[in-house]
C-alpha cells in the first residue's frame, strides 16, 4: 500500500478556476486517505461542509503600526511554516507562481529543506505577470526551485518556457472535473423561466475581466439571435459588467439576455444551456468549458492559449480565431439548427470529459508528481 501524505495546499481561496481546482483537487486526495491542510487567508468557496481528513488554517497579517503595507506574503510564509512543522506536513503544494511559490520557498528555508515545494501554473502568473519585467525575476525563482512544477496546459508550459526563458521540467496535468457534481441535470423547470421550448439558450460564464472578451459574446449572439429564436444567459460578474450592460441596450438586446450574477450551483446553470461562448483573448486552459463538457454542453472558443487542447474543433465545439465573431456565430447557428447533429457533439462532450478529464486519472498524476519529489518512486 502507497504511504499517505500531509499536504498543505495553497491558492487564491476565493475566486477563480485555480482556486475551484485547489480546492476540490484537496477534497479528493483527503476522499483518498491523505491529510490535507489549506492554507489561506480565507475559507476555499468550494470546501463545503466538514470533511474527513481536511484542516483549514487561516493566514492572519500582522497590521503592525510601522508597516505601510501588511505584509500578507510573509505571514504566509511563516504560516505554511508552522503549520509544516505542527502538522508534519510532507509536502506544500501551491497554485500560482506569485506570490505563493515565492512563500513557500520561504517556508523551506525556515524548515531546514526538510519540506517539499510542488507548484501548478494556472495561467495569468506568466501570460500576464510573467511579462512584467519588474516580476520576471521573482516568478522565475519561484518556478526554479520548485522541487516539481506542473501547469494546466501544453501552451502553458511552452509559454512558461518562452516568457521567463526557463529549461527546467514542467509537468502536464490538465484541470479535471468530477462527474458525481458535473453531469447533465434534469432542468426543465429552471429553464421554462428563461427561455420557450423552441428558443436554444447561449450561455457565458467568466468573471467579466477584459481578458474574457465579453463584448464578443454580444456580438455573436446578435448576429444569432438575428437568425434563430434564441436567449443569451450571462453568469458571473465583473469589471466589464457595465460596459457590456450598455451594449446590450445600445444593440435593443435587452428582452433576449439575462444576466444571473454569480452563482455557485454552476453544474445545474450550464444544464440550461444549448451552447457556451468563451471567445477571451487568452485563456490557459477554460475550465468553465470542461464543466460544460461535462454537463453535455459543446462550446465555442477562441483559438488561443490551452483551448484547443480542451475543445476538439467539429467534435465537442468549434474553434474561430480570437475576436471572429463572424465566424463564431455561423458555427453556433450551424450546429443549434441541427438537432441531430447537436446531439452528437453532446455525446461526444460527455464522452472526452469522462475519458480524459476525469479525476481519478489526474488526481492520480498529482499523486504520482507528490511521490517522485518525496523519493517515494
Ligand atoms: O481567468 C480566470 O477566469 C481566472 C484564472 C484563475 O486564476 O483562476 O483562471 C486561470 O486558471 C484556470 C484554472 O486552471 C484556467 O481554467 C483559466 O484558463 C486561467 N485563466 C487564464 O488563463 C486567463
Amino acid at each position: 500500500m502507497e504511504r499517505l501524505l500531509k499536504i498543505g495546499i495553497t491558492c487564491y481561496p476565493s475566486l477563480g478556476g485555480s482556486g475551484v481546482v485547489a480546492t476540490e483537487l484537496g477534497k479528493l486526495l483527503a476522499e483518498k486517505g491523505h491529510e490535507v491542510h489549506f492554507i489561506t487567508h480565507s475559507i476555499p468557496f468550494r470546501l463545503g461542509t466538514f470533511q474527513k481528513n481536511i484542516f483549514y488554517h487561516e493566514v492572519e497579517v500582522n497590521d503592525y503600526y510601522v508597516f505601510r503595507y501588511p505584509p500578507y506574503d510573509l505571514a504566509l510564509a511563516t504560516k505554511m511554516a508552522q503549520v509544516a512543522k505542527m502538522q508534519g506536513l510532507d509536502l506544500l503544494h501551491v497554485h500560482y507562481a506569485v506570490p505563493h511559490a515565492v512563500c513557500a520557498l520561504l517556508a523551506k528555508q525556515m524548515l531546514g529543506n526538510q519540506i517539499k515545494v510542488v507548484t501548478t501554473l494556472h495561467g495569468t502568473d506568466i501570460t500576464v505577470l510573467g511579462h512584467d519585467e519588474s516580476l520576471k525575476d521573482l516568478i522565475r525563482l519561484g518556478i526554479n526551485e520548485s522541487d516539481a512544477v506542473t501547469a494546466v496546459s501544453l501552451d502553458l508550459i511552452q509559454e512558461t518556457h518562452r516568457a521567463l526563458d526557463i529549461t527546467r521540467n514542467i509537468d502536464l496535468t490538465y484541470n479535471f472535473v468530477d462527474k458525481r457534481v458535473y453531469y447533465p441535470r434534469d432542468i426543465s423547470d429552471l429553464r421554462d423561466d428563461f427561455a420557450t421550448p423552441d428558443e436554444k439558450i447561449l450561455m457565458h460564464i467568466s468573471n467579466f475581466r477584459p481578458v474574457k472578451r465579453v463584448s464578443d459574446v454580444i456580438d455573436v449572439f446578435a448576429r444569432v439571435s438575428a437568425r434563430l429564436p434564441s436567449r443569451l444567459l450571462l453568469v458571473g460578474e465583473g469589471p466589464e459588467l457595465p460596459k457590456i450592460q450598455a451594449k446590450i441596450a445600445e444593440m435593443g438586446l435587452e428582452d433576449k439576455v439575462r444576466f444571473l450574477g454569480k452563482q455557485d450551483e454552476i453544474a445545474q446553470v450550464i444544464s440550461m444551456a444549448d451552447l457556451l461562448l468563451l471567445p477571451s483573448e487568452k485563456e490557459s486552459f477554460g475550465l468553465v468549458a470542461l464543466e460544460a463538457m461535462a454537463c453535455g454542453v459543446p462550446t465555442i472558443g477562441s483559438m488561443t492559449g490551452g483551448i484547443p487542447e480542451l475543445i476538439q474543433h467539429g467534435k465537442t465545439g468549434f474553434l474561430a480565431p480570437v475576436g471572429d465573431t463572424a465566424a463564431m456565430a455561423d458555427y453556433a447557428i450551424t450546429l443549434l439548427s441541427d438537432e441531430y447533429k447537436a446531439q452528437q457533439f453532446r455525446e461526444a462532450c460527455l464522452r472526452r470529459a469522462c475519458e480524459d478529464f476525469n479525476k481519478d486519472k489526474i488526481t492520480r498524476q498529482y499523486e504520482d508528481i507528490y511521490y517522485r519529489v518525496l523519493g517515494c518512486k
